[in-house]
């Protein structure tokens, strides 16, 4: 669906005699917002959810009217007026909020404003986002180091293996008396940094991270996502398969000998724009550092914990290793990364580690609860914000987050609520703020940097943290304004994830996408985003922040792709899915029901403390019924095994529940089915 728009739009929108307009226009309006697409109507390109927040944005100095059509029929479905017009800086313009949310219709729709073209077409569906959800980690798979891409995982992005790093050489800045120089090591598997072939410690962690935490925020939600990889099909979530590919490198990364871990692993320079298997150059890995140590030791941790359940023998060997890595960097503090004069490949150097020791600590407390993890580091001085991959201590306030009712007593529980609370709100002020509706960008030059779209998918990653413990929907749906902004609402009027939108990058800064002769580069990449800082010196529409922004090769400074931007689109789309996607709160309407289970509705309904579930199942296997509360979260395991053919009864007690609605959820296979249940105190 998402290219063919593209194309179709693009032929409508610049029919021959317009392009002639065009470009007389542009010789005498140079600047001008049109020739870009700035001075349009802007929307999320892949839509909203029935229930959801729906807003455009139009510019313009003053109130419209505008309405929602029907694609379908071409009616007019639902009109109101705008917003008064409202400044935003960082694109130099005024603009309005036309807002629909009240329109909860499925279907297909443009938004129309008199004066303007109609925007693009979206949906609005129960699922609008689960293919970008699914096509967000299969990026990664596209990015996996030393493994053919098979056409039936790939399609017409197959390609031959690449960079098979079993022979990987210890660079001289490396160099120890067990591992001298020239020491041959194996390094194999892992992902692609970015529109590079290197593989960097420090941006694998944040990047393995992330995803982590949304498999331990949002685990039903996985189990029951296929995204069509080899590994599909086993007993293993596609999702941790996929990161199990980057972790078994990283792994390779430590020195057996003392525990620390190098910064990269690299080729002397950046590759031409050829395929993969084309760059056949010898490898190195360079120096150790601290902050790669401590990466290391906070992601093994937590690997350590995420993947007891499906593999205890590798989740024991994490914490070994995570526990080696933290003594090491416990003793060598101060190692900071200094390129080596003969390598010039990224950097990744990061001169303060505090954030890594206590984020480090954090992941090893939880996992090990061991106090003396906790009392290494003093949380009380440490404070929270928007992370990225030089700045990575909110991910142990996020992991404490999510674990708090599982501390020892030497955590500050209170400590931990008011970081993720404080900084919730202060985003939410900004979103509150803003004249295009979202926290993106409000934080000016800590936000319009190499990689923005990413400090704005974790300005909504840490925004669902807020949620998940205040469970105040206005942080939720702060959360959704800055994922809009991804896919259309912005002032560029891109949709900043490739193959999904209708303007999409065509040109990413991806060697692979360049040198593979496929007209669509690989498909589910965020891209850099814009910003001023205009590094690779190419020709740049505007050097306005939001607008600094170019769809070109040229460009790696605001269109490259990167691992560590796709993490928190992996997040926050699966936590979109979850939250407003019906995962948990939609119930099937009897025709829907798949055949092979059934699930009743409880009896007594509404009930206390006792309520009693009946289910069939048509075939023998393994079932798991389970009670969700209206986050989403599992409160409670009914059953969880092997089951017979035949019609099952269990009796639930809400003895430890508060009031309120929950969900009962029947899984078998492939097969879903949730009914609500009401407990009635
Ligand atoms: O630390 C300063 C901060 O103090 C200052 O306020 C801010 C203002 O611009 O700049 C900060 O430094 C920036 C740094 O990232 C940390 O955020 C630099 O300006 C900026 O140029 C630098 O960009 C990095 C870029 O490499 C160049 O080193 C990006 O974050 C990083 O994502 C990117 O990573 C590259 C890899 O090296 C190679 N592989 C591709 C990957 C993506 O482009
Ligand atoms: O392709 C490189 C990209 O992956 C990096 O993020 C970027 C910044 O380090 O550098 C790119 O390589 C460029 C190099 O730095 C300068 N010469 C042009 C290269 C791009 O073709």
């Amino acid at each position: 669906m998402y290219m063919n728009s593209y194309r179709m739009r693009g032929e409508s929108r610049f029919p021959v005699n317009f392009l002639a307009f065009l470009l007389v226009a542009l010789v005498f309006s140079a600047g001008s917002g049109s020739a870009y697409g700035w001075d349009t109507i802007k929307i999320n390109q892949l839509g909203y959810y029935p229930d959801g927040p729906k807003l455009a944005v139009i510019p313009g100095e003053e109130t419209v009217e505008f309405q929602i059509i029907d694609t379908a029929g071409g009616e007019v479905v639902f009109s109101g007026m705008s917003t008064v017009p409202a400044y935003w800086q960082y694109s130099d313009e005024q603009v309005m909020l036309a807002d629909f949310s009240a329109f909860s219709q499925t279907g297909e729709f443009v938004v129309r404003v008199e004066g303007f073209e109609d925007s693009y077409p979206f949906r609005i569906a129960e699922d609008v986002f689960r293919e970008v959800s699914r096509a967000s980690i299969k990026a990664l798979y596209f990015n996996r180091t030393s493994t053919a891409l098979e056409e039936t995982h790939a399609g017409q992005w197959a390609r031959p293996a690449g960079h098979p790093d079993d022979v990987v050489y210890v660079h001289a800045s490396a160099a120890t008396d067990e591992r001298p120089e020239g020491y041959v090591i194996s390094g194999p598997k892992g992902w692609y940094d970015a529109g590079d072939y290197n593989k960097y410690v420090v941006n694998s962690g944040i990047s393995t991270y992330t995803m982590m935490a949304a498999y331990e925020h949002f685990p039903d939600y996985f189990q029951s996502l296929s995204l069509n990889i080899p590994e599909s099909g086993n007993q293993t979530p596609d999702l941790l398969d996929e990161i199990r590919w980057n972790l078994d490198w990283m792994i390779t990364m430590q020195d057996p000998n003392d525990g620390g871990v190098y910064h990269k692993l690299t080729s002397k320079n950046f590759a031409p724009v050829v395929m993969p298997h084309q760059n056949v150059v010898d490898r190195y890995v360079v120096m150790k550092s601290t902050a790669a140590t401590l990466n290391y030791a906070a992601v093994m941790a937590v690997a350590s914990r995420v993947y007891e359940e499906y593999d205890p023998e590798f989740a024991a060997q994490a914490l070994e290793v995570a526990e080696y890595a933290w003594q090491w960097a416990v003793e060598n503090p101060q190692i900071y990364y200094q390129q080596p004069e003969d390598i010039h490949t990224g950097q990744y150097g990061d001169q303060n580690v505090q954030d890594e020791f206590d984020w480090a600590a954090a992941e090893l407390y939880i996992t090990t609860g061991n106090d003396a993890y906790w009392n290494a580091r003093n949380f009380n001085t440490s404070e929270n914000g928007v992370p990225a991959w030089p700045y990575t201590r909110p991910l142990a306030w996020v992991s404490l987050a999510h674990h708090l009712d599982h501390l020892t007593p030497a955590a500050n529980q209170n400590l931990i609520e008011s970081r993720i609370m404080n900084l919730g709100q202060e985003l939410l002020q900004l979103h509150e703020n803003s004249a295009y509706g979202h926290s993106m960008g409000m934080r000016g030059n800590q936000d319009f940097v190499w990689g923005s779209n990413s400090s704005g998918l974790n300005h909504s990653f840490m925004l669902l943290q807020a949620y998940r413990m205040s469970e105040n929907q206005d942080y939720l749906d702060a959360a959704l304004a800055n994922f809009d902004y991804m896919l259309g609402r912005n002032a560029t009027g891109y949709s900043f994830v490739t193959g999904y939108g209708s303007r999409v990058p065509m040109d990413p800064h991806h060697r692979q996408s360049a040198a593979d002769n496929v007209t669509y580069p690989v498909p589910g990449f965020l891209v850099g985003g814009p910003h001023a800082g205009q590094q690779d010196g190419c020709s740049y529409p505007s050097d306005l922040p939001a607008l600094s922004y170019l769809d070109d090769w040229c460009s790696y400074a605001t269109n490259e792709v990167a691992i560590n931007w796709n993490a928190p689109l992996v997040y926050v789309s699966a936590a979109m899915e979850y939250f407003y996607g019906g995962m948990f709160t939609s119930v099937l309407p009897e025709d829907q029901i798949p055949d092979r289970i059934h699930l009743h509705q409880n009896y007594p309904n509404p009930f206390n403390p006792v309520t009693q579930i009946r289910y069939e199942l048509e075939h023998p296997g393994h079932v798991s019924l389970a009670v969700y509360d209206s986050l989403g979260r599992r409160v409670s395991v009914i059953k969880d095994g092997y089951q017979s053919a035949g019609s099952h009864h269990v009796s639930f007690s809400g003895d430890a529940l508060a009031s309120g609605v929950y969900m009962y959820r029947l899984s078998s296979g492939e097969f879903h089915i949730t009914r609500k249940m009401v407990l009635l105190k």
